[in-house]
């Protein structure tokens, strides 16, 4: 039976996105919000909405009981989980298949594999993608690390299992630090996740976050949709995102996208992914895969015209794959630009009211918000409250269409980080495109201190 009436559960932009790819199917919606987001435009936008609980996501957004008993009520045949909260919890995409309501996601067996990061490695390198040197699986014993770190060489990375996006990583420089780095990685990572579970790595320096994007029909056929540079990011919050990478030719995409779409396909993968590399010397070393939308995927759409949301929900509803590989072109330059209600220099976080607000437009100018004049960004969620999508027919053009688009926004009342994008895009480093992994919190260190002389 097609999905004929689909349950979001998130906020915000995502939310906003998901409900317009449904209704451009045909596909009622179902809002569900906390008690802080009854006045949000994803709530105004949806056919039927339901209150599942208080401000705090803990008793709303990751409410499960709440959200399958929204489902219930309303008749809901599928859920869309969107980014965060439970899109990557594979408890909950179990649960929902076991009410018979389709999961627009991954297999649960697949968010599973891909959300421990050892079981990820391994599987990853078992298909045939390039890994970062180091363990084979997890690491317990010093004695093994010290002997792994030495034919390896340092500096060595010691990282969660458990972990991802950051969290539960140590370096190590030399042999003398071991013992207490991946002692202090063991107790932080039992600490934060409940698993004390560690692997290492060879530390690479300076890379760049290249990321694939990857859809699958679960049946075993799979496509890639090229990949998007996130290289610029702070404490590993995207700042910035752009495809294609400034620095990956053609014929490089075309290699690596047969390898991650092989690799999706022999896994019998289906839905939407993105498979994280470093990238270093001309190399690309797997490190994670995200078993989600991801925030940044309006830049694959504008450079390839693939409607992202609508592949996903086609699929979940058991239709094959919209497009072959030999369809998809990949024209010109996205880039997008995240935008916080926080201070630009200090990245405290700015909630608020929304006193006035008027969104860019023109031609290939994208924003994906659920602002409004009058809107009062709650303090209790994540501070990003839209996004600014821009496309143009090369790099060049896409960053003079941006400035022009960043001048165009007008959020009134609460701090945003339109003044650092407009910064951003008058650097000359970021205009040519060099930049990794450390550039921007280097960028934004330098500036602190000009201010401040
Ligand atoms: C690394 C690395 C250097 N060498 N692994 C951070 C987030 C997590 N997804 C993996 N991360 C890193 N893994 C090795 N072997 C450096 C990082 C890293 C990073 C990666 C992507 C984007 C931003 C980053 C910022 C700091 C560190």
């Amino acid at each position: 039976m097609a999905i004929k009436r689909l349950l979001i559960a998130n906020r915000g932009e995502i939310a906003l996105r998901i409900h317009r790819a449904a209704h451009e199917m045909g596909i009622e919606t179902v809002a569900v919000h906390s008690t802080a987001d009854a006045d949000a435009m994803h709530v105004r936008l949806a056919d039927h909405a339901v209150c599942i609980g208080p401000a705090a996501a803990k008793d709303s957004y990751l409410n499960v009981a709440a959200i399958i008993s929204a489902a219930e009520i309303t008749n809901a045949d599928a859920i869309h989980p969107g980014y965060g909260f439970l899109s990557e919890n594979a408890r909950f995409a179990e649960i929902v298949e076991s009410h018979g309501i389709k999961w627009v996601g991954p297999k649960p067996e697949h968010i599973r594999t891909m959300g421990d990061k050892v079981e990820a490695k391994r599987t990853a390198g078992a298909l045939g993608l390039p890994l970062v040197p180091g363990s084979d699986g997890a690491i317990e014993d010093f004695d093994v690390a010290r002997a792994l770190a030495q034919e390896i060489g340092y500096p060595v990375i010691i990282k969660a299992a458990s972990g991802g996006g950051g969290r539960g990583m140590k370096v190590v420089n030399g042999p003398e630090e071991l013992e207490s780095q991946m002692g202090q990685a063991r107790s932080e990572a039992a600490a934060a996740f409940g698993d004390a579970t560690v692997y290492m790595e060879k530390y690479l320096g300076n890379p760049r976050h290249i990321e694939f994007q990857v859809f699958g029909d679960g049946e075993g056929n799979a496509v890639h949709l090229g990949e998007r540079d996130c290289s610029l990011q702070r404490r590993h919050q995207k700042v910035l995102e752009e495809a294609p990478s400034p620095v990956i030719t053609p014929e490089e995409r075309d290699r690596m996208g047969g390898i991650v779409s092989k690799a999706m396909a022999d896994m019998g993968y289906r839905g939407a992914g993105t498979i994280e590399f470093l990238w270093e010397n001309g190399e690309f070393y797997f490190i994670e895969m995200n078993t989600r939308l991801q925030v940044e995927h309006p830049v694959t759409e504008a450079i390839t015209g693939v409607d992202l949301v609508r592949e996903q929900i086609r699929i979940a509803d058991g239709q094959p794959l919209s497009f072959t590989q030999d369809a998809i072109e990949f024209k010109g330059h996205a880039i997008e630009c995240r935008i916080n209600a926080e201070d630009p220099w200090n990245f405290t976080p700015s909630p608020g009211k929304v006193s006035n607000y008027h969104a860019a437009g023109g031609m290939n100018v994208r924003v994906d918000s659920g602002l409004y004049a009058g809107y009062s960004i709650p303090p209790y969620y994540d501070s990003m409250i839209g996004k600014l999508i821009v496309s143009g027919r090369s790099r060049a053009g896409a960053i003079m269409r941006l400035k022009r688009a960043l001048g165009e926004m007008v959020i009134e009342g609460p701090k945003t980080s339109i003044p650092l994008h407009q910064a951003l895009v008058e650097d000359p480093e970021f205009n040519e495109g060099a930049y990794t992994i450390k550039w921007l919190e280097e960028w934004l260190a330098k500036r602190a201190a000009k201010d401040a002389g």
